[in-house]
């Protein structure tokens, strides 16, 4: 039996593959991912929650594969800019450089830590291989916008984002370190019991 990933991120896809092969799924389920799949297009992200847009791409990437998807939508809400980026997020540049630099020149002039103070949100949704939603969980990670990036680990906003907890930015976390506190990590932890569920219940009814 096959579990899709419905995303085309790299690092979402590295990420959630490390959960799911701690968690023992590894062995019950072959994971493949929207990058194994090449030929079938992106959805539109038209919802205006993370929520919608997670149980959109579930919906959309079941429907197109007839396999069992589960999807992440997530990004960074940053308090002073009324939650830019947020589900915009991986439309604020062309690249994670150029976002990255949008975003320390919209924070420029917000000086105190406490004014910078952000979290990564992170939804996901189950969907069966008619589109049906069958399970969803959300994560979420506080901390703060530095002012410049540091770190190599992770992607995205990660050289951008103080974990006030690990005193670190997030890029500088090692994977597992970042999978067990992260938006992501959460949100799939959250998840599992019931994807756990699904699994076993779809493999007995299987012809
Ligand atoms: P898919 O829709 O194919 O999953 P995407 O990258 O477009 O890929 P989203 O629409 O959910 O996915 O946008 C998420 C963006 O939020 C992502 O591209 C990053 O810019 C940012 N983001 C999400 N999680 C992050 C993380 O753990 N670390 C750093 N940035 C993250």
């Amino acid at each position: 039996m096959k579990l899709f990933l419905a995303t085309r991120n790299a690092g979402k896809v590295r990420e959630m593959k490390a959960v799911l092969d701690g968690a023992g799924l590894a062995e019950e389920v072959e994971v493949v991912s929207a990058l194994d799949y090449p030929h079938v297009t992106e959805p539109e992200e038209t919802g205006s929650t993370f929520a919608e847009n997670a149980h959109l791409k579930a919906t959309y990437y079941a429907r197109a594969t007839g396999l069992p998807a589960l999807a992440d939508d997530s990004g960074l809400v940053v308090d002073a800019l009324d939650g830019r980026p947020g589900v915009l997020s991986s439309r604020y540049g062309r690249d994670d450089t150029e976002r990255i630099e949008r975003l320390l020149s919209e924070l420029a002039g917000v000086e105190e830590d406490a004014r910078r103070s952000a979290h990564f949100a992170c939804a996901m949704a189950l969907a069966d291989p008619d589109g049906h939603i069958v399970a969803e969980s959300e994560g979420r990670l506080d901390g703060v916008i530095a002012r410049e990036p540091r770190g190599n680990h992770g992607f995205g906003y990660d050289p951008i984002f103080h974990v006030p907890e690990l005193d670190c930015r997030l890029a500088e976390a090692l994977p597992e370190v970042k999978n067990r506190l992260s938006h992501r990590g959460r949100a799939l932890q959250a998840i599992l019991p019931e994807l756990k569920r699904y699994i076993l219940i779809a493999r007995e009814t299987q012809p």
